[in-house]
């Protein structure tokens, strides 16, 4: 018998060396150490030993398992470390390889303006404001001093959604509300898109941005306008920018006046830009219409204000030399990544 567990150990032994996986390994395992092993096949034999051989042979029979077993858990721990090595091997990075580029995006023409314009008029104390795109007529026209058969409703002919509700042709209904709900002195701005029924060519979209201000305390006056829309020129186009007022009609400002800047390409003298003249229009403004300001729940006889609106497209045109405003909403990216 010892010569037969003697036997299987240098079987064993060989036979583990030879195991290339921990599939072999196992089943060289079940052959030589399980419950139908051959160690156990011996060991079921002792029975026929005598005393004296039983506990000799017991000893050797203990020493043939632990030594199987520790070959088995050495080579297990040999394999795991060459499956280790293999994945690392097949794995590897190059990590001096160049990386993937990664396309960064630039700001929109338009959003590069407002910002700066909303940063001015930060400056000058003013809150930002919104309100919704789609209105009440009475907010868009009524309010403003537009009434149903007013003509100003032909010029701005817009998107309805009842007769009542519709998609705002200016950003004036924001201050309006802002009336209603704040007392003077008011110093807002709303910048936001709005709508008009507008065939799309190089200068008209039926959707654009505008940027309305308005400004409502005790003794405000047109001088106040002046200065306002004066800064803005100045730190839009630099400090050589002058400003010119020229007297215009809108229904809810009384005077009301168009804002010109000297040319910005040509300082004045006259170019393709402001087409000769020297001046190029940028704004609308005017006093506020005393019945705008008692729409909007402001005694007219207590307060006065100012207000204006900038389209905001024309302003990017202008910043940056486009002749065709369909650019800024084409989505191109050739183009817009260009700013
Ligand atoms: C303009 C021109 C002149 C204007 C008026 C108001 C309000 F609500 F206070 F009456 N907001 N904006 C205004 C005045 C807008 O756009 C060319």
């Amino acid at each position: 018998m010892r010569q037969q567990l003697e036997e299987i150990r240098k079987n064993a032994e060989a036979a583990l060396k030879a195991t290339n996986s921990l599939e072999e390994l196992d089943a060289a395992r079940v052959k030589y150490l399980g419950k139908k092993g051959e160690l156990t096949a011996v060991l079921k034999q002792m029975g026929g030993l005598s005393a004296e051989e039983r506990p000799i042979i017991g000893q050797v029979a203990n020493d043939v398992r632990e030594y199987i077993q520790n070959e088995l858990d050495e080579r297990i721990s040999e394999l795991k470390a060459a499956q280790q090595e293999a994945k690392l091997l097949t794995e590897t990075i190059d990590v001096t390889l160049p990386g993937e580029p990664c396309e960064v995006g630039n700001r929109h023409p338009l959003s590069i303006v407002l910002d700066e314009v909303k940063e001015i008029f930060q400056g000058m104390g003013f809150d930002i404001i919104s309100g919704p795109e789609v209105e009440l007529d009475y907010y868009n026209f009524e309010a403003l001093n537009i009434p149903k058969d007013h003509p100003a409703r032909d010029t701005q002919d817009t998107f309805y959604i009842t007769d009542n509700i519709l998609l705002r042709t200016q950003t004036s209904p924001c201050q309006i509300r802002a009336m209603e709900e704040r007392k003077p002195p008011l110093r807002v701005i709303s910048p936001g898109r709005v709508y008009r029924s507008d065939a799309v060519d190089a200068t008209h979209s039926p959707l654009f941005h505008q940027i309305e201000g308005l400004v409502v305390d005790e003794g405000i006056t047109m001088s106040d306008l002046k200065g306002t829309l004066d800064t803005l020129a100045k730190k839009l186009y630099g400090p050589e920018t002058k400003t010119r007022f020229r007297p215009h009609h809108f229904p809810f400002t009384e005077p009301s006046c168009e804002v010109d800047v000297s040319c910005f390409k040509c300082g004045g003298v006259g170019c393709s830009m402001c087409k000769g003249e020297g001046w190029v229009e940028i704004l609308g403004a005017g006093m506020v219409h005393p019945k705008v300001l008692k729409n909007g729940g402001i005694d007219p006889e207590k307060y006065s204000g100012f207000a204006f609106g900038l389209g905001l497209e024309r302003l990017v045109m202008f910043r940056f030399g486009l002749d065709d405003m369909r650019m800024l909403y084409e989505n191109d990216v050739r183009f817009l990544e260009q700013f």
